[in-house]
């Protein structure tokens, strides 16, 4: 694994890969270098046969704190033009493999964009989500705007947009935002169980899973099933549906090689 100055890369454990932002005196501000390293780490992590899943989380008391606001505070329109960051998201949204966020504390602004390009997010009791860019004059910029309408609803989307007011876990799970709830100290180890478990499953049946569920946000209902009907036929000329077949009538557990 390459060295991470911003993050920390763990080895792989049972088929799971953990980011751990890491940048405390800035409570975990995603600076372009911060999104640069967390970008590298998933090209490693697509590349490794080793890993089927990636788990992303920040410290006990925040997941990010957004945008380095003095880092973008120094760029003009030019310079956010030129800006890296969209490749970066670009990359982190086409990253195949599931990827789980695990949220305590606080995710604003660019930090909650983060958890939304995640495919699963669980929450501490102690987690609080919201878009506070309008307390700087500005909109977030790394995809709220329609992200968290569709995770969310329009009402309470533009109620965090439009006065920054945050919601906590237990809101945010009512609302569709993330998917489980835990104690604070649980969320870490919750998210790596869960990514173990998909982790244990077909990579190709989950990497067509996911981008199925994607396509939803992009497609009319026709093509979506449309999609799922062609993922489906391919899956039928996979080992690993033989494998899952047999294994269900053999009554053993199956051993997924990802053909
Ligand atoms: N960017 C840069 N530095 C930050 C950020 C941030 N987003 N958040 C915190 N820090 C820094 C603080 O400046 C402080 O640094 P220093 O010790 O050098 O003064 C250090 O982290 C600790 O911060 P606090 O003392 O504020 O820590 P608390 O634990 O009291 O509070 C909070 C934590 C609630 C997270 C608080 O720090 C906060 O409100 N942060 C900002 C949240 C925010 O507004 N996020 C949205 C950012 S905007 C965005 O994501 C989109 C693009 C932004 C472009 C801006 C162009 C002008």
């Amino acid at each position: 694994m390459a060295s991470h100055a911003e993050i920390i890369v763990e080895a792989p454990c049972s088929g799971v890969q953990l980011i751990r932002l890491n940048r405390p005196q800035a409570r975990n501000a995603l600076r372009t270098a911060l999104l640069g390293e967390i970008s590298r780490a998933l090209d490693e992590a697509e590349a490794s046969t080793e890993v089927n899943a990636v788990v992303i989380c920040g410290s006990e008391t925040v997941f990010a704190a957004g945008a380095d606001i003095k880092e973008m505070a120094a760029l003009d329109a030019v310079g956010l033009w030129q800006d890296d960051r969209p490749r970066h998201w670009a990359r982190i949204r086409a990253f195949p493999k599931p990827l789980i966020g695990a949220v305590n504390g606080f995710c604003l602004g660019a930090g909650i964009e983060l958890a939304m390009h995640c495919d699963i997010i669980i929450a501490g009791e102690n987690a609080r989500f919201g878009q506070p860019e309008i307390n700087l004059g500005i909109i977030p910029g790394a995809g709220g705007t329609q992200r968290l309408v569709r995770a969310v609803g329009k009402s309470l989307a533009m109620k965090m947009i439009l006065s920054g007011e945050f919601i906590d876990a237990r809101s945010a799970l009512t609302a569709g935002l993330v998917a489980e709830v835990t104690q604070p100290e649980l969320t870490l180890k919750r998210a790596l169980e869960l990514a173990a478990t998909i982790a244990g499953k077909s990579p190709i049946a989950l990497r067509l899973a996911k981008e199925a569920i994607l396509a939803a946000d992009e497609t009319p209902l026709s093509q979506g099933l449309e999609l799922e009907r062609k993922a489906f036929l391919f899956l039928a000329a996979s080992e690993d549906r033989q494998e899952g077949i047999n294994a269900f009538l053999e009554r053993r557990t199956p051993q997924f090689k990802g053909k």
